[in-house]
């Protein structure tokens, strides 16, 4: 199974892929990690690595450009090395770009997916949830979540990493929208109906990368999303 590890810069992406490759380890799986972030140096030992190819501030010297626009320029380049970033295993966990806007909104970050991904491949959305301190911020993640897998054309699971540091009642969260009341009531309530097209109303999943705690949780999603045994529930 190939899963792409998307989430905003910091949610806990790469730091993931570290902790949550072990944990697969332990288990007997065969799994590899492969770094598909040209601008940021693997903190987990990578089998395949973009920066073997391209690097973002070898990008930003030789074009001249800042931080993002070459970050978009890596990206736009690195994607003819893509084949030479496939790699087999029971498990391949790809650490995606900080700035997932660039990969998820550019032609070259869906044509790195199309070409990586197999017959059974998912992205894991990493939310920080001490991000996700009321009902807006929820409803954000959860358009993020649609947004996800319409771009990538996988199935997405949501998973709110940082869980040590802050727990939030996400059932609660969304049960705010319908006493919420002003200009923004009827804009929430429309969008909160969008939450059944993503995992998180069927139970939420909160993960912490460094008490390695939520793991089995989500392992078991990510499992039941191709079997054919039942749904996620
Ligand atoms: N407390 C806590 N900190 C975490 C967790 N996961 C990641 N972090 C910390 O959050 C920071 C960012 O983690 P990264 O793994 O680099 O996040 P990232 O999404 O790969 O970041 P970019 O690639 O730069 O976007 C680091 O200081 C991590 O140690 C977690 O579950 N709990
Ligand atoms: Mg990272």
């Amino acid at each position: 199974m190939e899963i792409f590890v998307i989430g905003s810069a910091g949610s806990g992406k790469s730091t993931f892929v570290r902790c949550f490759s072990d944990f697969l380890t332990e288990k007997g799986y065969d799994v590899r990690c492969v770094n598909i972030d040209p601008a940021s140096e693997a903190i987990y030992t990578a089998s395949a690595d973009i920066r073997k190819y391209i690097r973002t501030e070898e990008v930003m010297r030789e074009y001249g450009l800042g931080i993002n626009g070459a970050l978009l320029k890596s990206i736009e380049l690195g994607v003819r090395f893509a084949g030479s970033l496939k790699v087999k295993g029971d498990y391949v966990l790809y650490d995606t770009p900080g700035q997932m806007e660039l990969f998820l909104y550019s032609a070259e970050g869906r044509e790195f997916v199309e070409k990586l991904s197999g017959r059974f491949s998912a992205a894991v959305f990493l939310m920080d949830i001490t991000l996700l301190g009321d009902a807006e911020s929820l409803i954000s993640a959860i358009l993020q979540n649609v947004i996800v897998s319409l771009r990538l054309s996988l199935p997405t699971i949501t998973a709110f990493t940082k869980v040590d540091i802050r727990d939030v009642d996400v059932e609660g969260l969304i049960e705010d929208v319908y006493s919420k009341e002003g200009v923004l009531a009827e804009l929430l309530e429309k969008v909160v109906g969008f939450v059944e097209y993503t995992t998180i109303p069927y139970r939420p999943i909160k993960i912490s990368n460094i008490k390695k705690t939520g793991y089995e949780d989500l392992f078991s999603a990510l499992n039941e999303l191709f079997c054919s045994c039942g749904d996620i529930s």
